[in-house]
């Protein structure tokens, strides 16, 4: 037993000679360690349990001088979990949630990994971890049936912020379900201290059904081969970094983000909106190897490292700057910072964070309220089932957040729109003459000249790919919000336009 809190007699002559040994063995090991063929003297080195942490916390910086022996116990489970509001999905998951467990080591040490496979999982799993060197990262060593356990060793030969994902066949499969986490090997000198460190992997969802449909939603392999994922989220789900979930700092402080890339396959533009970042760790080598960047490309399989300090309280929006990914399928978290504004350093108003800023608060607000709703609703159907009024507030919550992701853009948040641009949803004569037309236009679009409250239009609007549910909830919404007393549009009414309009 070489564990130095070990409490038996005699320990504590053996941990002063270990100590005593251990600068030799520090300063030796980047010769002996990276020799082929030469084992690391991992049966002298103290051994220690790694702490193991779920997303966005990182493992406390580790401050010994030396190697040491560290042992990994990471679970494997299949767990069906919430991808989005009213949508769940089964994910695959190391440790219990998206990304997997974040593992900390230092450069030298010897790790003793073992994966354990749940035995309620379905299937056998494996881990490649870009931080190992040998065949497969660990792969073919660590391929664990459902209630087996499987162990490897290695050392962290080279320091940096690595991926460690499932390499199961099929491994884009196993990628998509959430098998992908990081593993950070401290250089020996450990990273400068920070104020704040957080976790964030970036990874796809393909599911079956579109971005948005409920229920609990089934891996689609062809959307996979294609590259077309309906979610790009951010830690796993759509809102996990939203909300009351988002990152905290204070301002004066310098936060620093380990990011990575799960993919399977889309290539991250990773970006901070309202800040700059003062040091980049360039695809997560230890170099801080760039400064003042706005955006870093992070490869799918890659990651990280950034530094910025805070210097203005607000929210800051954590993207993928294929903004598409994060306005229309989740690709998008929070940064909030407290504390005493700066008006040297930033006064009045940057009108698109505002912006942006306020349609995710609105939008993570209607999603709370229509979680609120559905659990008011599940308790009156317990003891009365007359439920037609909660329905359609439902409805309208659910609108709301569909207008505020493919909608508002154009017509703006108060249904305003933009004077001979983009015609007014609120007050509109035009939408409220004819519902079946409404529909038609936001399916098939809309385009040629029309007049809407006497003033004339003449521009295009795109067809939206959506489900019947969409687009029953998104024109409800219009048609009740604003001052609008429309009416509403459902599901069937959107299928016989469809079928008329075929
Ligand atoms: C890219 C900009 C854009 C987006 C996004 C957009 N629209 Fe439009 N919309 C327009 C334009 C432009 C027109 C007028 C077209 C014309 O001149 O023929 C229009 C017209 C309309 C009209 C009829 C005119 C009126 O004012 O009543 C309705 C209803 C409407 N849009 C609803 C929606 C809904 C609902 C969404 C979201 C699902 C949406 N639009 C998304 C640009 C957009
Ligand atoms: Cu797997």
């Amino acid at each position: 037993m070489k564990n130095p809190t070990c409490p038996r007699p005699g320990a504590a002559l053996l941990f002063v000679a270990l100590v005593a040994l251990l600068p030799r063995l520090d300063a030796a090991e980047g010769t002996v360690l990276a020799r082929p063929g030469v084992r690391p003297l991992a049966a002298d080195l103290p051994v220690e349990t790694a702490v193991l942490t779920e997303a966005p916390h990182v493992p406390p910086r580790i401050t010994r001088q030396h190697a040491a022996k560290v042992i990994v116990n990471l679970e494997v489970r299949e767990v069906v979990k919430r991808l989005a509001d009213g949508v769940e999905y089964t994910f695959w998951t190391y440790g219990g949630n998206v990304p997997g467990s974040f593992i900390r080591v230092r450069e030298g040490d010897f790790v003793e990994f073992h994966l354990n496979n749940h035995p309620t999982s379905k299937v056998p799993h494996n881990i490649d971890l870009h931080a190992v060197t040998g065949p497969g990262g660990g792969a073919a060593s660590s391929f664990t049936a459902p209630g087996h356990s499987s162990q490897f060793s290695f050392t962290a030969l080279n320091p940096g912020l690595y991926v460690y994902h499932c390499a199961t066949a099929p491994v884009p499969m196993h990628i998509a379900n959430g098998m992908y986490g990081l593993i950070l090997v401290d250089p020996k000198d450990g990273m400068p201290p920070v104020d704040r460190e957080y976790y964030v992997m970036q990874g796809e969802i393909y599911t079956a059904g579109r971005h948005g449909e409920g229920g609990l939603q089934n891996f689609d392999p062809m959307k996979a081969e294609d590259e077309r994922p309906p979610y790009v989220v951010l830690n796993g789900s759509v809102g996990a970094l939203v909300g009351d979930m988002a990152l905290q700092a204070k301002v004066g402080e310098t936060v620093r983000l380990y990011f990575g890339v799960g993919g399977p396959n889309l290539t991250s533009s990773f970006h901070v909106i309202g800040e700059i970042f003062d040091t980049v760790y360039v695809e997560g080598g230890v170099l801080p190897a760039q400064r003042h960047v706005q955006t870093t490309m992070v490869p799918a399989g890659g990651s990280t490292v950034v530094e910025f300090k805070v210097e203005v309280p607000g929210t800051y929006i954590l993207v993928d700057h294929s903004l598409s990914r994060a306005f229309n399928k989740g690709a998008l978290g929070m940064l909030k910072v407290t504390g005493a504004g700066n008006a040297l350093t930033y006064s009045g108003k940057e009108i698109d964070e505002v912006y942006i800023g306020q349609a995710s608060d609105a939008g993570f607000a209607a999603s709370k309220r229509e979680a609120e709703l559905m659990a008011q609703k599940e308790a009156a159907i317990a003891d009365n089932p007359r439920i037609a009024g909660f329905t359609k507030e439902i409805q309208l919550e659910r609108g709301r957040k569909v207008f505020l992701t493919s909608c508002f853009a154009c017509h703006m948040a108060n249904g305003e729109g933009l004077p001979a641009v983009f015609p007014p949803l609120a007050g509109s004569d035009f939408l409220k003459a004819d519902k079946d037309r409404a529909i038609k236009s936001v399916i098939k679009g809309l385009s040629g000249p029309i007049t809407v409250n006497g003033k004339p239009y003449n521009n295009m609007m795109p067809p939206h790919d959506f489900t019947d549910d969409q687009v029953a909830d998104v024109l409800t919404f219009a048609m009740n919000s604003w001052g609008n007393d429309f009416g509403a549009v459902s599901v069937s009414d959107v299928k016989r336009v469809r079928a008329e309009n075929k």
